[in-house]
């Protein structure tokens, strides 16, 4: 008897641990509530099967114990069982991926609304990148990267010069406004995610990710690395503040430009700000990586 009654402690104690547990996720700021649904989805499924299992199994054992001359029998084979096991098999695995196929078409498909924003991930630090007044960001490449141009902007590109820079972890969002977020590296992989918003994505250096999300919650998080990028990998957090549209828009309002920061490197000078222009293409600079 000690066998089924352990297994079925087991089973017994992994479920309520599964409603008492104090580990659940921050509560929701986003419109994602999908992959919250798909994961509550994926863990009735294969509560389930554990539970159902943990019962076959405590069943067995009691059922078919040692007895003094009883004799077990031999059967490799059962067409029928087997087909059982590979339908029903087949429905739970179905139900726990078909929902996904929805949810990630929704997750890559950017509504036409949809503002946009940049984060520039270095080690260990975020950056971020608003376009200006064009509502275009001007094209970068990593051979424009200099100490005067962190962002690697096209000097050559106008939809670049009002582009406004966020050189701190700290990037401020609208609340209730769908925003498309591309994603670069100036060295090695990282992963932005806010937990709160139920949306990651990876950042590869030498191209650019996107991932689309609308901020529901006014509010502070913490924006985490969430992927192994090196020794300073658990310090590399940034700050997302959901603020209303005004609170935003001040706040965007007090961010330079890319033409401004570049005047300001140069000791606040419009004219020296050409000669950097200037410098900063010519193809034997420095690349930052
Ligand atoms: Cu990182």
């Amino acid at each position: 008897m000690f066998v089924p009654i352990m297994l079925l402690l087991v089973g017994l104690g992994t479920v309520v641990f599964h409603f008492i547990s104090p580990w659940w996720w921050t509560p929701i700021a986003s419109n994602w509530g999908y992959i919250d649904d798909t994961i509550i989805l994926t863990f009735w499924v294969t509560g389930v099967v554990f539970v159902g299992v943990i019962l076959f199994m405590a069943y067995c054992t009691y059922r078919y114990r040692y007895k003094e001359g009883k004799k077990a029998e031999y059967e490799p084979e059962n067409p029928k069982l087997e087909w059982w096991l590979t339908i029903l098999t087949s429905i739970g695995v179905a139900l726990m991926l078909a929902p996904g196929l929805w949810v990630w078409n929704d997750f890559v498909t950017v509504p036409e609304e949809a503002g946009e924003f940049e984060v520039l991930a270095k080690q260990w630090e975020w950056t971020y990148r608003f376009p200006g007044k064009d509502g275009k960001l001007g094209t970068s490449e990593p051979k424009y990267m200099n100490d005067k141009n962190p962002f690697g902007i096209n000097p050559k590109d106008n939809n670049g010069r009002d582009d406004i820079l966020i050189d701190d972890s700290e990037v401020h969002l609208p609340i209730n406004k769908p925003v498309k977020v591309l994603l670069r590296s100036t060295d090695v992989l990282h992963d932005f995610y806010v937990p709160q918003f139920r949306a990651k994505m990876d950042i590869v250096p030498g191209s650019v990710t996107f991932f689309w999300f609308t901020p529901t919650k006014i509010g502070e998080f913490d924006a985490l690395c969430f992927e192994l990028c090196g020794v300073g990998h658990h310090a590399m957090r940034g700050t997302v503040v959901v603020d209303s549209e005004k609170d935003f828009q001040a706040w965007l309002n007090e961010q330079p430009t890319f033409a401004q920061s570049l005047a300001e490197a140069d000791g606040d000078s419009e004219k020296n700000s050409n000669r950097i222009f200037s410098e900063a293409s010519s193809p034997d600079r420095g690349i930052a990586q």
